[in-house]
């Protein structure tokens, strides 16, 4: 018997198909029915389809013994907690690929938004200060920047790529130095940031790389230094990004995610030198409608095959040794 959970509110497209395809139940957000959910129909749940932005974490598959797979959606899926999975024997699937591009889109983008100041511009114009105030200050130059990626997997990967376009010497920090990789290897955050004009984020997230960039990190790269974080907010120090933000020990930052979503401090709000997006990145027409699929698919080829299409990098690598 086959029972799918959704848990946490997913898109409505996603939502809809699998209550179509698999009559599935939603896991009631009310501590209370929650609880008497899992208590009268935890064991009967095989599959659970889930967001990176809700994910499963242990103490939930305490209450779905019968669990065997969680289908993320989104790449990043760090609010799940993989090793827990793995203990249990429960496979985990996410989206990558299908959504490399936006992303990658959405950090050039932020770069060239903060570095040129172009949302800082548009305000000048609109609150009608260009008549008496005059020619806006001076940016700073993109083309020909020095352009750490921190992260150089799929996404880093294709940031550093449009970059290249921009004629940016590009180099970059990762877990490992990439076989092959025609970018230069920092060997810390630290010493990258001290080496570039602006550092771009887009690590995975999860405890290994929460606070990566840190207050250190942040004054290497320093008063005439840009961040962008397309990645997740736990991996940068928010309360340092702000300090420095403050003081001018950093010239700005452009972030799409935050480590409190949806909330950002209101010292981010204030200042006009920071571009804020709302977690965008992925949110295209076509990149949504593929993400969906994929998540369909890989919940598919579960149930019918036992096979997940875009299992996470801990599983392939287990499944390698093993
Ligand atoms: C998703 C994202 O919208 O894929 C990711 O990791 O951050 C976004 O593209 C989000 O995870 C959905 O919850």
């Amino acid at each position: 018997m086959t029972r799918v959970l959704q848990v946490g509110a997913l898109k409505p497209a996603l939502a809809e198909q699998l209550v179509a395809t698999y009559d599935a139940d939603v896991l009631p957000t009310d501590d209370a029915a929650r609880d008497a959910y899992l208590a009268e129909h935890g064991e009967q749940v095989t599959a659970v389809v889930t967001s990176g932005r809700f994910g499963v974490d242990r103490a939930l598959m305490e209450r779905l013994p019968g669990l065997t797979a969680i289908v993320s959606f989104g790449v990043g899926y760090d609010t799940t907690d993989v090793a827990a999975a793995m203990e249990r024997g429960v496979a985990v699937s996410h989206t990558p690929d299908v959504l490399t591009d936006c992303v990658a889109d959405t950090a050039v983008g932020l770069a060239i938004d903060v570095m040129r100041g172009l949302p800082a511009a548009d305000r000048y114009v609109r609150r009608g200060a260009w008549p008496t105030g005059g020619d806006y200050p001076l940016t700073r130059r993109v083309s020909g920047a020095r352009v750490g990626i921190l992260g150089l997997g799929r996404i880093g990967i294709a940031i550093a790529k449009r970059l290249e376009g921009f004629g940016c010497e590009i180099s970059y920090h990762s877990r490992h130095r990439v076989d092959g990789s025609p970018y230069d290897y920092a060997l810390t955050p630290v010493a990258l940031a001290e080496a570039v004009d602006l550092l771009v984020v887009a690590t995975s997230g999860g405890p290994a790389s929460t606070h990566l960039v840190d207050r250190d990190v942040l004054e290497a790269l320093g008063s005439d230094g840009f961040l962008v974080n397309v990645a997740r907010g736990s991996v940068v120090d928010e309360n340092a990004l702000v300090d420095l933000l403050l003081s001018g020990g950093l010239a700005g930052a452009g972030l799409d995610v935050f480590a409190d979503e949806p909330h950002v401090p209101q010292a981010l709000l204030d200042l006009d030198n920071v571009v804020l997006l709302p977690h965008l990145a992925s949110g295209t027409v076509e990149t949504r409608a593929a993400m969906v699929r994929l998540t369909l698919d890989n919940l598919e080829s579960w149930l019918a095959r036992g096979e997940l299409l875009t299992p996470v990098p801990e599983l392939l690598a287990s499944s390698a040794r093993g």
